[in-house]
């Protein structure tokens, strides 16, 4: 392993700065030492790329990877964080502040986009010829701060101070086409470190330019703002990363977004096959794979239809035989967002030649089924083309020879239910594919305490690369470990008051229970059942108060999409409920609640490690998998949850003993739901009726916006709205029972630390490296390792 030398890094920060090291801000600072990372993988990098390029290989293609920070996460990996640490400190920094100078790259929303990310660093440590792609979104997600608890957005400018992680390749550059508009995609490549190994994988992000910086002519007649609007319209493509949607201008450039980097991505493979095969394109099956992460890559299906016919002559039939054995498609969610559909006259208008193929796919789709003896009706529901409307799921399950969810428990239900009519006609195209979560950066990056204990428990760092192996010491937890344990979570308890402090200026006692939710605002998630548990015991802590209740702090960490107003009236409520019980001289004796603002990576580095409580509780049959419940897991906190996507799976890894299991199944929605009355619920469950009532009665303020008035609706119904739609009501009560039952069994905590133990070392299996394993095999691709 190449080492950066202190006189590297010294040398690099004064190149940023122009200054000696030692005058130099932490954020030059950070600059360099970044340089000096990317400057001692470089040849690795370079022997990677041309070791994988040659053979055959797996392409990620996503609208999404939430990176977050990267040098910790590389000098982890590279095991370079003690010479850094020096190497700073020589000349008077610490590598804390350094580390804090990074911006996270936010390149996507949430789970889906985060998943992205943990799978690079996999197929790194796992020496797999994998390579991502994706788009380098100039602001990625919005930066979320509150305003009179109300959530507002602000621009991410995420690279504006220069980011040394990512390499413009200029020579690499494509030109993607549309009808009215030609761009250039100039790739930035971001290395990918793996542990404790030479390879580096490659996340390729496209940006978008235009063909000519400015028109010329136009400038020099006075008419400046006509100068440069082809070169806003260029750059709007890859502005960012989740445009408004709701309009149709706003659908265009989402659909041009997608077309941008599927386009580019595949010119560069099909270039790189002929370099390395010849221009006998028959063969490219043989050596490309592309998995599609959800819809949102979909326009790569026709896209490589139209370079192999148009741009290497083969026919249809042979094009689609070899389209049909490169894709494989994750479906994310059974929620309506995850199978986009787009107005056809969007495809008409930017890219006729995309939508003649599509038309012709959609055609012969419905010849194929017609010969397969399909009912018109079931054609209809699963052609390609309904009406003026193209949807992209169908377009991916009828051209991917690989088809996944992404839990047991989600895999049943597309099979049975969101893709049943794909699965009747391809059974053995479907497969399960259950999230992990990268060991590295959440547990031995996040949390250094715990690591060090496993270290010392599994005498070497083994488990990094291997974390089943833990399963080996879930019997060690004798009275001495898990003391050893008990003071891990503790200190990482006080740091994190620390840290809230400073940033939320909110004091949190770390003797209390630490109950996080931290996840995408979705009424699905039900962060409003979380809510309406606390202002639950807020009253009856004030009716009774000589209840006994242990000392509590509530955490929440979300953003909601901007247009989705619900999701933001709930940010608000809880915003409330937090003023409410923090400002009450007594209760906050007790009882905290926080609202992490801005959550994004780094925050949950901080978070998670202190967590001992992590909230897991979304309508059974809503959440997909979740992958906060395994970092969660990993880092000892006990799951508070429903028997929903990977949650099932966890409970089956601990055993019932070891989580809190509450509210209806997935198979027992349907039969309750047929009599479920929410207004019922809401007369009967005792105290129920006071909390909803307080949502309006001037107990909270919701500073006039009504939003408080439409949550209350939307539980209890009103007109044709069907009411409480994710069954909050419903579980209220054996939610509240078993959160309640957690809290007593907190007090007993020598054996709280032993179900946090077995909770470590049984995470194993929720490693993203055992993800990626299984997915390997679907992808027919083996490790790769560079001398
Ligand atoms: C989505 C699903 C989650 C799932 C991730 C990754 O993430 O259940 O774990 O994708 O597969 F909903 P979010 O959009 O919820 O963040």
């Amino acid at each position: 392993m190449s080492k950066i030398l202190p006189s590297s890094v010294s040398s690099q920060v004064r190149s940023v700065s122009g200054r000696p090291a030692e005058a130099s801000t932490p954020m030059e600072v950070w600059q360099g030492l970044s340089a000096a990372v990317v400057d001692a993988i470089a040849d690795d990098w370079y022997a990677t790329e041309q070791k994988y390029r040659a053979g055959r290989m797996e392409h990620y293609f996503s609208a999404e990877f939430l990176e977050g920070r990267a040098l910790l996460n590389n000098l982890t990996n590279l095991g370079l964080v003690e010479e850094a640490t020096q190497a700073v400190n020589a000349f008077g920094q610490n590598l804390t502040d350094v580390l804090e100078q990074e911006p996270d790259a936010a390149l996507g929303n949430g789970g889906l986009g985060r998943l992205a990310a943990c799978f690079l660093d996999s197929c790194a440590t796992l020496d797999l010829p994998v390579a991502g792609y994706g788009i380098l979104y100039r602001y990625g997600l919005f930066k979320q701060l509150f305003e009179d608890g109300f959530q507002t957005e602000h621009p991410d400018p995420w690279m504006e101070e220069g980011y040394p992680f990512v390499i413009r390749r200029e020579e690499a550059q494509r030109i993607v086409r549309y009808n009215d508009l030609t761009v250039r995609a100039v790739p930035h490549d971001m290395p990918i470190t793996g542990y404790g190994t030479k390879n580096v994988v490659t996340l390729r992000l496209w940006r978008a330019e235009p063909m000519e910086e400015f028109d010329y002519d136009a400038f020099n007649s006075q008419r400046f703002t006509d100068a440069i609007v082809d070169r806003e319209r260029t750059a709007d493509i890859s502005r960012v990363l989740y445009p408004n949607d709701t309009t149709y201008e706003g659908k265009v450039l989402r659909v041009r977004q997608q077309y941008f980097f599927c386009s580019a991505s595949l010119q560069e493979i099909v270039d790189n096959y002929v370099t390395h095969h010849g221009d006998d394109l028959s063969g490219f099956a043989d050596f490309n794979s592309i998995q599609l992460n959800d819809t949102h890559p979909v326009l790569a299906i026709p896209e490589l239809m139209r370079l192999l016919m148009d741009e290497h002559h083969l026919g249809w039939d042979q094009a689609w035989g070899i389209v049909t054995k490169t894709f494989a498609y994750t479906n994310h969610t059974v929620l309506a967002e995850a199978l986009e559909t787009w107005e056809m006259s969007i495809f008409d208008r930017l890219f006729p030649r995309i939508a003649e193929i599509v038309r012709e796919i959609d055609r012969r789709f419905r010849q194929e089924m017609a010969e397969r003896g399909l009912d018109q009706m079931r054609i209809d529901y699963m052609a390609p083309l309904s009406g003026d409307k193209v949807r992209m799921a169908w377009i991916a399950c009828y051209a991917a020879y690989s088809i996944n969810g992404v839990a047991a428990l989600h895999t049943e239900i597309i099979k049975r239910d969101t893709l049943k009519e794909w699965h009747d006609v391809w059974p053995e195209r479907f497969n399960n594919k259950t999230n992990g979560v990268t060991p590295r950066r959440w547990l031995r990056q996040c949390n250094p305490r715990l690591s060090a204990l496993l270290d010392e428990v599994a005498g070497s760092d083994a488990w990094v690369k291997d974390l089943s192996l833990l399963a080996e010491y879930t019997d060690a937890a004798d009275d001495a470990l898990l003391d050893r344990l008990a003071e891990v979570k503790h200190a990482n308890k006080v740091d994190f008051a620390a840290w809230v402090a400073e940033r939320e200026g909110i004091e949190i006692n770390p003797d209390a229970i630490f109950d996080v939710q931290i996840k995408r605002l979705h009424e699905y998630k039900r962060q409003l059942l979380n809510a309406i548990y606390i202002l639950d015991l807020y009253f009856r802590m004030k009716e009774d108060p000589s209840l006994q209740v242990p000392p509590r702090v509530f955490i929440f960490g979300a953003k909601a999409a901007p247009g989705y107003i619900r999701a933001k009236g709930i940010i608000k409520l809880i915003n409330a409920i937090a003023e409410l019980v923090n400002n009450d001289p007594v209760i906050s004796q007790t009882l905290k609640v926080v609202f992490i603002h801005n959550y994004n990576v780094s925050p949950a580095e901080h978070i998670i490690p202190a967590a001992d409580v992590s909230e897991q509780i979304s309508m059974a049959g809503k959440e997909a998998s979740g992958t906060s419940n395994m970092k969660f897991m990993m880092n000892g906190a006990l799951t508070l949850g429903t028997l929903d996507g990977a949650n099932v799976e966890i409970l089956d890894a601990v055993g019932d003993e070891n989580a809190y299991i509450f509210g209806a199944t997935e198979d027992e929605l349907p039969a309750l739901r047929a009599t479920y009355n929410p207004r019922a619920t809401y007369e009967s469950v005792p105290s129920l009726k006071r909390v909803l009532d307080a949502f309006t009665d001037g107990t909270l303020d919701d500073n006039g916006s009504g939003w408080f008035a439409d949550l209350r609706r939307s539980l209890l119904g009103e007109g044709n709205e069907q009411a409480d739609v994710y069954y909050v009501l419903g579980d209220f009560a054996a939610y509240r029972e078993a959160k309640d039952a957690m809290a007593v069994d907190y007090a007993d905590q020598r054996a709280w630390q032993r179900k946090a133990w077995v909770n470590i070392t049984r995470s194993g299996r929720f490693s993203s490296d055992r993800t990626i394993s299984d997915y390997a095999k679907v992808w027919g691709i083996e490790p790769q390792p560079v001398a």
